[in-house]
């Protein structure tokens, strides 16, 4: 599959790269990874960059100005995502080819070449290794990029789906002379004094129901505390992990789009069925969906509780 992937590269001129919306450090990696690898390899071709930007953007490349005629003729590329309530929009459908390279457990009925690695940590594992087969060089920016997706993802190689291939990857990307201590001092940067007091109010505000540890964060606390909807809802929900008799937690944040972002993480149960019954996707312990504001949201709790029941 790799090598019709790399045929379908030679034989479009332009090449768009799109990844899931609200972009962490793997949709950034993944992408951008991509990005500087196409870029160098086929220096004649178009190749855009396409997507919602945010704070985890800390590489060197804007988001391109890319519009719906842009996508007529093109061969796209969606990284990290592979649902399509995950991408921004749906001008992908106007592409003449569609390749998904992710990781994100999703059926993906809609693309003509798609590559889903669950078990991988993450996009940039996957791109690093599509990239490596088929021989496209991989220069420092482009290395840089995949590391940080996979740091990001792998919680410093820290999750469950860390593998020796996993290492074996970051072994190529660390061979190309990439700095692993300047990818790390990137993403730990000093944060806001706002966004520090944000999670003490997360810390003392969520709440326990039975197996389940939630919290609900309305668009008035985060304007009281001034931090973005991404911060609020993913960037916190960690802080709801480790508490003792709990399995499952749960972050419910009203957003700036006018719905409630639900970010779901479990221990060891899968959680991932709560979040496809409302209509959100994701991985077995860590997954995401989207309610109504004014939506009943304890009773996504209670149905939490019910898949711990089993
Ligand atoms: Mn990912």
């Amino acid at each position: 599959m790799f090598n019709k992937i790399y045929h379908e590269i030679r034989k479009h001129d332009k090449i768009i790269i799109i990844r899931h919306k609200s972009p962490d450090y793997d949709a950034y990696g993944s992408q951008l990874g991509l990005y500087y690898a196409l870029k160098q390899a086929f220096p004649h071709k178009k190749v855009l960059v396409d997507g919602d930007d945010n704070n985890h953007n800390i590489f060197k490349k804007a988001m391109d100005a890319v519009f719906v005629d842009d996508y007529k003729d093109s061969l796209v590329f969606i990284v990290d995502a592979s649902s399509e309530n995950m991408l921004l929009n749906d001008y992908y459908k106007y592409a003449d080819k569609i390749v998904i390279l992710d990781h994100h457990d999703n059926d993906a009925p809609f693309a003509d070449y798609v590559i889903i690695k669950k078990d991988y940590s993450s996009a940039a594992e996957l791109v690093t290794e599509f990239l490596t087969s088929t021989k496209i060089n991989i220069p420092v920016e482009s290395a840089n990029a995949l590391f940080i997706g996979i740091v990001g993802d792998s919680n410093r190689f820290l999750y469950k789906g860390t593998t020796s291939n996993t290492f074996n990857m970051a072994a190529i990307l660390f061979d190309t002379g990439i700095n692993i201590v300047d990818c790390y001092n990137a993403i730990q940067r000093d944060e806001k004094e706002s966004d520090k007091r944000f999670r003490g109010f997360v810390l003392s505000n969520f709440k326990i129901k039975e197996k389940v540890a939630y919290i609900y964060i309305s668009r008035e606390d985060r304007l009281k505390y001034d931090v973005s909807d991404c911060f609020a809802s993913r960037g916190t929900i960690n802080l709801l992990s480790g508490i003792e008799g709990v399995e499952m937690f749960v972050n419910f944040t009203e957003m700036d789009t006018g719905e409630v972002n639900c970010e779901f993480r479990s221990k060891e149960i899968p959680v991932l069925e709560v979040a496809k019954s409302y209509g959100g996707g994701g991985h077995a312990l860590a997954s995401g969906a989207r309610i109504a504001i004014g939506y009943d949201y304890m009773e996504v709790v209670d149905k939490m509780n019910e898949v711990i029941k089993g």
